[in-house]
């Protein structure tokens, strides 16, 4: 049987997804086979948002994670569409675009216009989910689909071969510096093996309280995309450049544990 496009290994290294060459530098890509690092956007000094896309931008990251709400399907609107397309003029870093609105086919559409890489949108939220993830395809975005907490992985079974990454929220959605709800651990080696078992190879993402403490057993359980917000890449204990560091010393440690 041949491998469908969209079961690839890892998110950030493919050159088909979306065109994002809009300041001339050579385009950053993640290795296949490592982990990535996408902070949060959201989390970062909105009043002095430039000078911190700067330095994320040398610390060797390749990707950085938008949250998309609309204050319905989440209580919450901290970033907005007029600003994800200034960022694009900043920084040619992998867009990961996490949607928690009720329209997701519009804030998809509004997305492809700005030149993002990849969209997760959530399957309590997707009416059609099927349609969405194809018209995601379409634009030559990757597609993925977030599960908040509470939501079982076969919510997946019928749109597996849609998929380029998995998005498991690791809190509620809706806020940051929330604490990790505890069998959401679990959750992750369980997407694991239940992808494993359909013999597809496609990244995990990890959203929601992606600690320094958190991220070793995150990585062991099978975590490939790490989303870093407050208590990680924007903890209050150092810069970026130092917390970025020490998200690498954690990862290094969930990999000791790693079985695959
Ligand atoms: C939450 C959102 C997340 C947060 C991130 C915050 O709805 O999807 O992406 O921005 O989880 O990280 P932290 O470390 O503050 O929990
Ligand atoms: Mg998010």
């Amino acid at each position: 049987m041949s491998t469908p496009e969209s079961q690839r290994r890892h998110v950030s290294s493919d050159t088909t997804a979306g065109d994002n060459s809009h300041t001339g530098k050579p385009r950053q890509s993640s290795p296949v086979n490592t982990i990535c690092i996408a902070p949060s956007v959201m989390c970062a000094d909105l009043c002095n948002l430039e000078a911190d896309i700067r330095e994320l931008d040398i610390s060797g990251i390749s990707m950085l994670h938008f949250d998309l709400m609309d204050a319905h399907f989440v209580p919450n609107m901290p970033i907005g569409l007029a600003l994800i397309q200034q960022i694009r003029q900043k920084t040619d870093l992998d867009f990961d675009i996490h949607l928690m609105v009720e329209d997701n086919d519009f804030f998809v559409a509004e997305a492809a216009k700005i030149g993002v890489q990849q969209i997760a949108i959530h399957a309590e939220s997707a009416t059609h989910l099927d349609r969405t993830l194809t018209l995601i395809k379409e634009h030559g975005i990757k597609a993925g689909v977030a599960l908040n907490p509470a939501t079982p992985l076969f919510a997946l079974d019928y749109v597996l071969d849609r998929l380029d990454f998995v998005l498991i929220m690791t809190v509620n959605p809706g806020y940051a510096g929330q604490k990790l709800v505890p069998a959401t651990l679990r959750k992750i080696s369980d997407c694991k093996r239940y992808l494993k078992q359909q013999n597809i190879d496609i990244p995990i993402e990890v959203d929601g309280n992606v600690s320094f403490e958190n991220i070793p057993k995150m990585v062991a359980e099978g975590a490939d995309i790490l989303v870093g917000g407050t208590s990680s890449v924007f903890h209050k204990s150092g810069t970026r450049a130092e917390n970025i560091q020490q998200i690498h010393q954690a990862i290094s440690l969930g990999m000791e544990q790693r079985g695959d």
